[in-house]
């Protein structure tokens, strides 16, 4: 595991916090008493600044973020090598960096990268459309490469195909992320799609075509994907999040399915949480990725 405390992708200060937060929390403990062997590489710093200027007014911190993106690309492509690499910030402009370096591993074992994104939100922006100018709202459009990052971003050396990307929790899209979702071939379930027909049966269509393609899946959760009467400590509450059961269903499925290659944990804001509880959760729900169950039952990973 790897702490990436960023926090100059959100709108506001305490994501550096976060790697702390998941150490205090315990994640080590959690994992080690399932059987894991863990190494926590400690904390990684961002790759040299260079002077970067968009020509949207908008656009934030953007020398940071292509200098935090090159760092974390090149770290988890080393990172994929050895085991399951679990990154933890720092806000989600993180996973501009990890998509790019895992899909790069990927490419080269000749495998197709999936994503599970869980989110309140797509963050599809481009450098272009982005409103709010915060880069944590950007890092899928870069990762899958919509036009417009060159230059400014490091480039890719294998793009995430958009048809790859599996979203859940979504209910805060901006309209340009709609239109380019829609245009990119990014299946999207929303909270109506899945008060309709369920977290688990969406979820299992998702990997079933992951395992049809023989693919490498990784897992980007943001808090937000939660609700906030579970989660508090975000910067970016939307009501009517994740329920409890439902993100421990999500986890339990992913173990059992025995795809998960890596991890992203992002945008916890310790500054905004109350007694540490948002923090204990995240620590569980990797706790039910990674084997923890109630009763024994057969998996794809193994019988334990
Ligand atoms: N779409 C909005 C924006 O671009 C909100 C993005 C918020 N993103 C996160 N991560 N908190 O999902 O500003
Ligand atoms: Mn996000
Ligand atoms: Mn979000």
């Amino acid at each position: 595991m790897l702490g990436a405390p960023v926090q100059e992708g959100a709108g506001r200060l305490g994501c550096d916090m976060g790697p702390s937060a998941f150490r205090a929390a315990g994640l080590t403990a959690a994992l080690e008493e399932l059987g894991h062997r863990v190494s926590d590489r400690g904390n990684l710093a961002p790759a040299r600044l260079r002077t970067l200027k968009h020509p949207n007014p908008v656009v934030k911190n953007l020398p940071e973020i292509a200098a935090w993106t090159e760092a974390l690309a090149d770290a988890s492509y080393r990172m994929s090598a050895e085991g399951m690499p679990i990154v933890f910030g720092g806000d989600h402009s993180l996973a501009a960096g990890t998509l790019s370096g895992l899909s790069r591993r990927a490419a080269e074992q000749g495998r197709e990268l999936f994503v599970l994104w869980l989110d309140a939100h797509p963050d599809f922006h481009t450098l272009d459309s982005t409103a709010s100018g915060n880069l944590h709202g950007c890092p899928v459009a870069y990762a899958t490469g919509q036009a417009g990052f060159d230059g400014f971003f490091p480039a890719l050396a294998a793009p995430v195909k958009a048809a790859n990307i599996c979203m859940m929790g979504i209910r805060s899209v901006d309209a340009a992320e709609r239109k380019a979702l829609t245009a990119a071939g990014v299946t999207v379930h929303d909270m109506r799609a899945i008060d309709e027909h369920g977290m688990g049966p969406l979820l299992k269509a998702f990997l079933q075509r992951v395992e049809a393609a023989n693919g490498i899946l990784h897992v980007s959760f943001d808090v937000d994907f939660l609700d906030p009467g579970i989660a508090p400590a975000v910067g970016t509450t939307v009501p009517g999040g994740a329920t409890f059961r439902e993100a421990h269903l999500v986890m339990e499925m992913l173990h059992d399915s025995g795809l998960v290659r890596s991890l992203d944990l992002v945008e916890l804001n310790p500054f905004l949480d109350e007694r540490g509880r948002t923090a204990i959760l995240l620590v569980d729900l990797v706790a039910s990725l990674m084997g923890r169950r109630v009763m024994d039952r057969p998996t794809r990973a193994g019988t334990a």
